[in-house]
């Protein structure tokens, strides 16, 4: 099995960015591999990504140096393991609350003896033979830190084995805090605890971003996972953009 060049740059303390996918476009997904990201994020929380449109993203993906990555619906073992089938080379699992919410993430996303991932699939097996053999090593288990609960336990979460990023949804952090804005001391504090609870156990913290200006800002204070933007953002803003300037002229 090609070794996952995401894991490879965390496992060598490197940053890495990515780009979030919420259309459920395979098209629009060809094109952003293209582009030179180091992972691009299949959203099946908040995106519009059915089971068809996934695995044809999935298939577009997968001849580039862009690491394909979905962000399952919940933590389900079902779920988690079908996406990996499909041939995602990682998961993000929102809403992660405890070590022992960690445990069965991971337990979903691994084989035996690690977890209880059921053997199977075929995409997964176009990675090379030794899919079964090595895909424990190379499948990337991300789990996510999006409430105060799980911020203050942010120490136990990262020393779960096999948890290989801890990844920050500022969003429904702010939402446990009370607060529709993000920018409170106390949802930053929160943020820097959970930096720096990865980084005492050497586990790479990421945090969603929604811009390039907010990735390499987080990046330089030393989270290694980060987005710069998601596909129906830019858009938004480029279509907005193009009226506003027909309507200035
Ligand atoms: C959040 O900010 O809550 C997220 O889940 C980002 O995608
Ligand atoms: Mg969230």
């Amino acid at each position: 099995m090609h070794p996952n060049q995401v894991l490879a740059k965390l496992r060598a303390g490197q940053p890495t960015v990515g780009f979030w996918m919420n259309t459920g476009s395979p098209l629009v997904a060809e094109f952003a591999a293209r582009a030179g990201f180091d992972w691009i994020l299949l959203d099946q929380q908040h995106g519009y990504w059915s089971d068809d449109r996934l695995l044809a993203a999935l298939q577009v993906i997968a001849p580039t140096d862009t690491v394909p990555l979905v962000r399952v619906l919940n933590n389900n073992p079902g779920l988690i393991g079908k996406a990996l089938d499909a041939g995602a080379l990682g998961v993000i699992v929102p809403l992660v609350n405890s070590a022992a919410e960690a445990a069965q993430a991971v337990m979903a996303a691994r084989y035996p003896p690690l977890g209880a991932r059921s053997a199977g699939g075929a995409r997964n097996r176009l990675y090379g033979d030794d899919y079964f053999a090595a895909a424990n090593q190379e499948i990337l288990v991300a789990v996510m830190i999006e409430s105060r609960e799980a911020a203050e336990r942010a120490a136990e979460i990262v020393a779960v084995p096999g948890v290989d990023v801890v990844f920050i949804g500022p969003g429904d952090l702010a939402f446990s805090l009370g607060t529709f804005g993000q920018k409170s001391a106390l949802h930053e504090s929160l943020i820097q605890q959970v930096l720096a609870a990865g980084q005492a156990q050497r586990v790479p913290v990421g945090i969603y971003c929604a811009n390039i200006e907010d990735a390499i800002r987080r990046a330089k204070e030393g989270f290694l996972f980060v987005p710069c933007g998601d596909d129906l953002s830019l858009f938004t803003q480029m279509t907005r953009d193009l009226v506003r300037a027909w309507r200035d002229r």
